[in-house]
Parts: structure tokens; C-alpha cells; sequence
């Protein structure tokens, strides 16, 4: 069970932020409501809100999830692979302190975007791309090695992939939501592969919170499909995050 989420809203400078999506600028105010609902979404689903204030110096800090990667009872602060991120980290650290007795760091040359992690439990699928480098996944391998099995992807010759967890998402049982941009790849067989239709590839990025699944809104096929599979769905728009090619996992750090 998760009982725990720091989010932080957009600031002013959201719109300076890292994007490649070739969305159009996005509009402050509408993220801000955006992401309100978000959080209303997150305390639906039993969760306390940590609130962070919005950092008009890291214009992308509202992409909390990438900063760190959190398990059970530790914490492993990551290191941004875009230069521009790496500030965002130190101020996770402080509150990461008070609910983790052991937080751990990913140490130059390593680079590790959390976007790139996708966790199912006993299997880390690790995403080998423009942001995380092999280093990283070595650093973190190493501090996971008695927990579970790191799986590296590389994806960095996938065109308009950012991170792994873009394409891919663990919604519980071994089940996982695929994107056709990974199609290349082979997963064990033990997971059960649901497959996200090519126009609606944005939704491959959702998240299993307690008894609900957090789905962006706007894509009604991978809806049916998980509701169909049981998943009790709540729809968040991510308009404006989507144009900053921030999915809907990367707006929370949860544990
Ligand atoms: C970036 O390019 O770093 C941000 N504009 C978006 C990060 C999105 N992170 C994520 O989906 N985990």
C-alpha cells in the first residue's frame, strides 16, 4: 500500500522546460488545474500529499518522479541526465530524509533519469537512453543487487521515446501496458503484455495507486481494455504535461 506522495506544482517558467513534443507551448494556468486534479486524484486513492513549492530555477521540477527512485523502506536519489535537472535533486533529498532512513545517490559518471525505471517487484526494467547511462544502471543494479533483478532496455534508438517508462508501465499482477514503440523488445514471459494502440501511446504511461489506476484522459481504448481487465480508472488530464513531454507517473514521487 502506498500512503505517501511529494508532488510540486509547475512554476512560472514551466514553459522552459525540456520538450521535444512539438505540442505547442503549454498554458500555466491550465497545468496548474491540471495539476490540482492530480492531486485530488492522489488523495482519492488514500494518498497524503507532501507539497513541495514550485521552483521558478528548474523550470521542469514539477517532473518530481525522475529525481529519485523509491522502494519499500529506501530511497536512491538518481542523477538527471539533462544538465539542466541536476539541481532538482538536493531539494528532494531533505524531505526524502524525513521518511527514509537510507537514502542512497547515483554518483558521477553514472546518469539515471527515475522516468527510465519501471518497477514490477522482484523484475527493475531499466531504460538504457538519452538520459540514463550505463553507469547508472550499473550504480543502481549494484544497490538493488539483494532485492531484485535489474533488466536493461535500450532504448535510445526508439525515435520520440523519452524515458522507458513513456512506453511502458507495471499495473500490478505482472501485467504490463506496452507501447508499439517498444515492439522490438522481448519481455520475459512471464508478464502479461497489454498492448497500448499506436494512437494512443501517450496512455502506455499510467500508474497503480492502491486500488485505483490512474489513466490519462482522451484514450478511450487502453480504458476499455483495463476496465475490462478490472481496474477500478481515474481519468487525469494531462494536456499540458503531455506538451512537455512529461507523462503522468512523473508528477509524483510515491511510497
Ligand atoms: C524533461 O524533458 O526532462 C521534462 N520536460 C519531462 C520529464 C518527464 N518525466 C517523466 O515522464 N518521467
Amino acid at each position: 500500500m502506498f500512503t505517501t506522495a511529494i508532488v510540486r506544482p509547475p512554476g512560472p517558467g514551466f514553459a522552459d522546460g525540456l520538450t521535444e513534443a512539438n505540442l505547442g507551448p503549454p498554458d500555466l494556468d491550465r497545468a496548474l488545474e491540471q495539476h490540482a486534479a492530480y492531486c485530488r486524484a492522489l488523495e482519492r486513492c488514500g494518498l497524503t500529499l507532501h507539497v513541495l513549492p514550485p521552483d521558478p530555477a528548474f523550470p521542469d521540477s514539477t517532473f518530481v518522479e525522475d529525481t529519485a527512485f523509491l522502494r519499500k523502506d529506501r530511497a536512491i536519489l538518481t542523477r538527471p541526465g539533462a544538465p539542466s535537472r541536476q539541481g532538482e535533486v538536493e531539494q528532494i533529498r531533505k524531505p526524502l530524509s524525513t521518511y527514509f532512513e537510507s537514502v542512497a545517490g547515483i554518483k558521477p559518471p553514472g546518469t539515471l533519469d527515475a522516468g527510465d525505471i519501471c518497477d514490477t517487484g522482484e523484475t527493475v526494467f531499466v531504460g538504457l537512453s538519452r538520459r540514463t547511462n550505463e553507469e547508472g544502471i550499473r550504480q543502481l543494479s549494484a544497490l538493488l543487487s539483494r532485492e531484485a533483478e535489474v533488466v536493461s532496455i535500450d532504448i535510445r534508438g526508439i525515435p520520440s521515446l523519452l524515458h522507458l517508462k513513456s512506453g511502458l508501465s507495471s499495473v500490478g499482477s505482472g501485467r504490463l501496458t506496452v507501447s508499439h514503440r517498444l515492439e522490438g523488445i522481448t519481455f520475459p514471459k512471464r508478464f502479461d503484455l497489454v498492448q497500448v494502440a499506436d494512437h494512443e501511446e501517450y496512455a502506455a504511461n499510467n500508474l497503480l495507486i492502491n486500488q485505483f489506476l490512474l489513466l490519462p484522459s482522451g484514450f478511450p481504448q487502453l480504458e476499455s481494455v483495463l476496465s475490462g481487465l478490472g481496474y477500478q480508472i481515474l481519468l487525469v488530464d494531462m494536456s499540458e504535461f503531455q506538451k512537455m513531454d512529461g507523462g503522468l507517473s512523473c508528477l509524483s514521487l510515491r511510497f
